[in-house]
């Protein structure tokens, strides 16, 4: 089954070569046929430019150049629609290396012939964990699951790394609010099994973070929304 990861940037020079690199080798080795999108907001650093490099070199990448910097999730959404129509799982992950992507193979193969539509890569389940965090980002982050419980029994819901059947997404309306796509996929794709693959997540080791406190409270406007719809049904 061939795949599309969507890697949204925004100003990742310093990382975005070394990764299409590694990712590049991750899929030769176990020999699936992978395709990065990255989605980059026009970053002024160059980091689209640099892509644009590595695809005329015969890097299995490609970029969609946005005008500026439009959000996090709706950089996934439109990387899904601008990934080619081979590939019949989607998936999303960071362009900092806080995602580890030798975990990809096992969300394919979990999608491919596991019989799974949905591979979160988790930091919240047995073998899974994080690396060099403060303690206040760890409790930040352990919180936001935890207000998503009643909603779902997945329990890194906040997880921006993740591999999902593509029909799965076919005709359902996403949300681009905010930085957790990965939270409206969980709630509104049309799956029957998902799986969460452990993965040791590490803070960012190049460029600056994005995440602020208005996307904390996107957060909660997205729960909100869909607190609400549960209790309308
Ligand atoms: N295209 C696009 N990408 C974005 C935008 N905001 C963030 N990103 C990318 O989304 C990914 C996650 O952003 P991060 O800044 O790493 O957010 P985080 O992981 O929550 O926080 P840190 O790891 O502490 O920086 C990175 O690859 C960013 O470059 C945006 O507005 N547009
Ligand atoms: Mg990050």
């Amino acid at each position: 089954m061939k795949f599309s990861v969507v890697v949204p940037t925004y100003n990742e020079s310093a990382g975005i070569e070394k990764l299409v690199r590694r990712l590049t080798e991750v899929f030769q080795s176990a020999r699936r046929d992978g395709e990065i999108v990255v989605v980059d907001d026009n970053s002024p650093d160059g980091t689209g430019a640099i892509v644009d490099g590595l695809e005329r070199e015969g890097l299995p990448v490609r970029c969609l150049h946005r005008p500026g910097k439009m959000g996090l999730s709706s950089g996934v959404i439109d990387g899904w629609k601008f990934a080619r129509p081979e590939s019949e799982i989607v998936g999303a992950m960071d362009a900092d290396f806080s995602h580890d992507e030798r975990v990809i193979p096992a969300m394919i193969a979990a999608i491919a012939t596991g019989g799974y539509d949905l591979a979160i890569g988790s930091r919240y389940v047995r073998g899974g964990g994080i690396e060099n965090w403060p303690w206040r980002r760890k409790i930040t982050s352990l919180v936001a699951c935890w207000m998503a419980r009643p909603l779902t029994p997945v329990r890194d819901i906040t997880s921006g790394f993740f591999m999902v059947r593509r029909s799965a997404l076919d005709g359902v309306e996403l949300d681009p609010i905010g930085f957790k796509i990965g939270l409206e996929v969980v709630m509104k794709a049309k799956y029957q099994r998902y799986i969460e693959l452990p993965y040791v997540f590490v803070d960012r080791v190049a460029g600056e973070s994005k995440l602020n406190s208005k996307e904390i409270v996107n957060y909660l406007k997205q729960l909100g929304k869909m607190y609400r719809a549960r209790l309308a049904r």
